[in-house]
């Protein structure tokens, strides 16, 4: 039977945990605008108490930069005139430009404005806000979840900021961009071991992701192979999949730690390996519980690969299917 992307994405199903982190999403969302932000505001204020993103180089905040130098001229009621733009997805100027940003530049554009909060250059919260019980409600449930969950949270909500500008037609996109590469943080380690696990393109996909060796990355794909990463759709064929690695996978440290393997009749292989992600935002303080559920077809290539991160680190040994 052929294999579909569709049968992929069940694989392992049934060892599942539901993630907090929709849910707590789901509550922010329900936020007036206002109070999207000052739940932003405190969120990222208690999580600096321990925690703090790595300040992003000079080439990536450049990207950034004239959105931020025309936000430091406003007044306040514009500035936060801006930020009620990008929380609201409006069709204004800078949400406009905002939208067109990769992940990692629409980070790097928040820490910058988080550091001006600090400063006292911009505003955090709108002038007369009074904060609704709302806010407390989400703050609370996302001091329930672990550093690695929180940071998942922050940067889905700043993913989702800005108006949305995928179903504009190409002439209006601006003139793409390289990606700055991120600095490593920790050497790659050269040789991966995986407990249980000793399938060649699974060792050499941990390895070429931990060299942002994106093209050995693919080249491990069949051409109608499939990544999907957490909470998202597929991403379908080598070019697609290449151009998200390039924009959002750069720097990441994976440390895949046990897995299983199940041969299936085809000859194709179903695999769930568990471990730690670390974002080169935050470096070694934050690790991400996560999993790779792997369909490897009987060539021995990647057709489906799907990421999810996992509800609590117990859930790290959930390997077997009940
Ligand atoms: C200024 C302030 C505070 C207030 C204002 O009102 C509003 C906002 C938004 C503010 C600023 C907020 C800021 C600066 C937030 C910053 C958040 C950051 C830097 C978050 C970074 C998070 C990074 C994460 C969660 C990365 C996760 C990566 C993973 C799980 C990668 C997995 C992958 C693997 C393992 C693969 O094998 C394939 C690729 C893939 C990437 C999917």
């Amino acid at each position: 039977m052929a294999l579909t992307i569709q049968s992929a994405q069940n694989i392992f199903s049934n060892t599942q945990v539901p993630s907090p982190i929709p849910a707590t999403i789901a509550l922010f969302d329900q936020l007036s605008v206002d109070d999207q932000l000052a739940y932003l505001w405190y969120a990222y204020t208690e999580m600096g108490k321990t925690i703090t993103p790595a300040a992003p180089g000079a080439a990536r905040l450049q990207l950034a930069e004239s959105l931020l130098t025309q936000i430091k001229k406003m007044p306040q009621e514009e500035q936060t005139q801006v930020m009620r733009d990008l929380a609201n997805r409006a069709d204004a100027p800078i949400s406009r430009s905002y939208g067109f940003f990769s992940v990692n530049t629409k980070l790097a554009f928040w820490y910058e404005l988080g550091e001006l909060m600090k400063q006292g250059v911009v505003t955090p919260i709108p002038s007369g806000y009074q904060m609704s019980p709302g806010v407390q409600v989400v703050l609370e449930a996302t001091k329930k979840l672990d550093p690695g969950q929180q940071i998942t949270v922050l940067r889905n909500t700043v993913v989702n900021m800005g108006f949305d500008t995928s179903d504009l037609g190409p002439s209006s996109y601006p003139k793409a961009v390289e990606e700055p590469a991120f600095a490593r943080t920790a050497p790659s380690i050269s040789s991966v071991k995986i407990d249980g696990v000793t399938e060649p393109a699974v060792l050499s996909y941990i390895e070429a992701m931990n060299a942002d060796n994106f093209d050995k990355a693919i080249s491990l794909f069949t051409p109608e192979g499939a990544l999907q990463p957490p909470f998202q759709k597929p991403i379908v064929g080598h070019k697609a999949i290449a151009k998200y690695m390039r924009e959002e996978a750069q720097g990441l440290n994976m440390m895949p730690k046990q897995g299983i393997c199940e041969d299936q009749p085809d000859g194709s292989k179903q695999l769930k390996i568990t471990g730690v992600v670390q974002t080169p935002w935050f470096g070694v303080t934050v690790g991400m519980n996560i999993a790779w559920r792997f369909l490897i077809n009987p060539e021995g290539k990647i057709f489906f690969v799907a990421i999810d991160m996992l509800a609590s680190p117990e859930e790290l040994l959930n390997l077997r299917r009940v």
